[in-house]
């Protein structure tokens, strides 16, 4: 979709930290970060929110790429937390779905 900031990623025409792609999803340091680890896991189809899709193998492997991306990156045995923002009162601003992965740090419970 042109209108959507993440299409335009995926695309290229907006750069990004980077950290991991392949056919089907994108993941990439969050531009404001909330904590010292903080990336996004995108699929590369323009899904809008998570109440838009019901395909079980693209929404596990967003969590799974994310699980692999903190061994990588040393702190999945620390701990993490991921999670999907969706619509207004979920706290979502990017209509294209994304799994949040934070981590370095002690996260508090509930999230705000
Ligand atoms: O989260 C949307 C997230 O998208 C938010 O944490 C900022 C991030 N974002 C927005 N633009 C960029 C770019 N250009 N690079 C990296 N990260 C970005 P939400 O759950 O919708 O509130």
């Amino acid at each position: 979709m042109t209108d959507c900031l993440f299409c335009t990623i995926i695309n290229g025409d907006i750069s990004v930290n980077k950290i991991y792609e392949d056919e089907d999803v994108l993941a990439f340091y969050d531009i404001k970060p909330r904590a010292p680890y903080h990336f996004l896991v995108i699929p590369k189809t323009h899904i809008k929110t998570l109440n838009n899709t019901n395909d079980e193998k693209l929404l596990g492997k967003l969590i799974l790429i994310a699980s692999d991306i903190t061994q990588d990156l040393g702190f999945a045995d620390k701990g993490y937390r991921v999670v999907m923002n969706c619509n207004k009162q979920g706290g979502q601003t990017v209509y294209h779905i994304h799994l949040h992965c934070l981590g370095g740090r002690v996260l508090t419970w509930p999230p705000g």
